[in-house]
């Protein structure tokens, strides 16, 4: 798949997003006009297939106006512009309801049909409503990838682009300084050297010359072996078809275990999910106070003990506690500190026969945060973790804060193991499902004319 696939891609969920909504709209105009008819004010319909135009019209505008600003090198600006006309188009559509209800006001025979059709109109009004959160929200989870990554575009795709200014031609000077601006990129030495081969052939192959054929072919090469590398795994959050999820997040200290679980919680809680946290890192009082406050912030539960209590009574009092309570799901904070593989081997392994004891198939997951500033270092920590314990994704934090996205690259290459969410800053709502295509876009937007 190339960039021009991607665009495609993008521009294709921008149509399906826009038949979604004019779907939509017909509908609901089927709904009103057969109220409308029931009340015999034909007249009325001549005004409603108005406002009704008047709203395509505005949402078809609101597409153009995502559609430049997703063009816009500034992500910043990308973000308020289509907050404010995600807004503006929420304040048309109740503008245009208002006067279709205005409209049906109008005759003196009030009856009690007009009142279910007043209440018809405002559900009808909930539901534009959320559906306009919803997309809202999507614009937002891609923009966000733009804006985190903004880092990494500016070095890494910096970078790329002096080295396609002086593109003479592909010999092997280029594929040399290639190469090294990916390992500096942190894809890892053997990605860089193995993706700089296959440029190489590819290059050949596709008799590529010019600059934007070779930019073309590298980023295609990234996505391809993005998508090879992950063997089909899922980015989807496991969860129990029946009783609680438990899902365990293991990483060394400051990586941002506990933080994604706040970050976590809130998703879960405002998805109507009962959310349960364990502080199983009794290691430090700190710890524990710290996803303590998480909880209070995201209004979820959590079980803890003092300071120094074993990790595993708390696991077995929270799990406990989720059955019997019916939590949907439980975040278990682990400690990071490890004084050697068999310790931590130790103390994961009796955390999870409490678990299992209590619940056959927990954990559901076993998330390994890692933070994407340290670089290859967090690739050799992830190693290990594999060898300790089984892992079953990776949340990659901190990419708002690395110029080396590139990581994300190498994790899925040398590990093998999904990226299922990434941690994009430190507030709560800077956390996004990893995808592929966000990520590969928003590492190279910059570098698109
Ligand atoms: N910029 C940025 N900071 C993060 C992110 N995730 C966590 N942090 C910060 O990293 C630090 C350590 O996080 P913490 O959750 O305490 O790590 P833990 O020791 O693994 O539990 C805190 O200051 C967090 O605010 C992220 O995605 N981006
Ligand atoms: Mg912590």
């Amino acid at each position: 798949m190339g960039l021009f696939d991607i665009f495609k891609r993008r521009s294709k969920k921008d149509k399906e997003k826009q038949r979604e909504q004019q779907e939509q709209k017909e509908k609901q105009e089927n709904k009103t006009q057969e109220s409308s008819l029931n009340n015999n004010q034909e007249s009325n319909n001549d005004n409603e297939g108005k406002s009704d135009l008047n709203t395509n019209e505005n949402s078809s505008e609101n597409n153009v106006k995502n559609e430049n600003s997703k063009q816009n090198g500034d992500s910043h600006l990308d973000t308020s512009k289509i907050n404010n006309s995600a807004n503006g188009d929420t304040d048309y559509l109740e503008n245009d309801d208002k006067k279709t209800a205005e409209t049906v006001d109008k005759p003196a025979n009030k009856s009690h049909s007009e009142e279910q059709e007043q209440e018809q109109e405002q559900e009808q009004e909930q539901e534009q409503e959320q559906e306009q959160e919803q997309e809202q929200e999507q614009e937002q989870e891609s923009n966000k990838f733009e804006k985190g990554l903004s880092k990494s575009r500016s070095t890494f795709g910096e970078k790329l682009n002096r080295l396609f200014a002086n593109f003479r031609s592909v010999d092997e000077d280029f594929f040399d300084d290639l190469e090294d601006t990916l390992i500096e990129s942190d894809v890892g030495f053997d990605m860089a050297v193995n993706l700089t081969d296959q440029l190489r052939e590819e290059v050949k192959l596709q008799n590529a010359k010019n600059r934007e054929d070779v930019q073309n072919v590298i980023i295609q090469k990234m996505i391809d072996i993005y998508d090879q590398a992950g063997n089909d795994e899922s980015t989807k959050i496991n969860m129990a078809e029946n009783g609680p999820t438990v899902i365990l997040f293991v990483g060394v200290n400051g990586v941002g275990k506990t933080t994604t679980i706040g970050k976590m919680a809130d998703k879960y809680k405002k998805d109507g999910k009962k959310v349960l946290l364990a502080a199983a890192d009794t290691f430090r009082a700190g710890a524990i106070e710290q996803l303590d406050e998480w909880a209070k912030r995201d209004q979820v539960d959590i079980v803890k003990k003092p300071e120094k209590s074993d990790p595993s009574a708390v696991v077995y009092e929270a799990v406990h506690k989720a059955k019997e309570e019916d939590y949907d799901v439980l975040f278990v904070d682990t400690a990071g500190r490890l004084q050697n593989k068999v310790n931590l081997m130790n103390e994961l392994s009796k955390m999870k026969k409490v678990l299992t004891r209590e619940i056959p198939e927990a954990p559901h997951e076993v998330l390994l945060v890692l933070d994407a500033t340290t670089g290859q270092n967090a690739l050799n920590q992830a190693k290990l973790f594999k060898e300790t314990t089984d892992v079953t994704g990776i949340i990659l934090t901190k990419l708002d804060g690395t110029a080396k996205g590139g990581i994300v690259l190498a994790i899925r290459n040398e590990l093998h193991l999904p990226v299922k969410y990434v941690g994009l800053g430190e507030k709560v709502s800077d956390l996004s499902k990893f995808d592929a295509n966000d990520y590969v876009y928003g590492l190279f937007k910059g570098l698109i004319k």
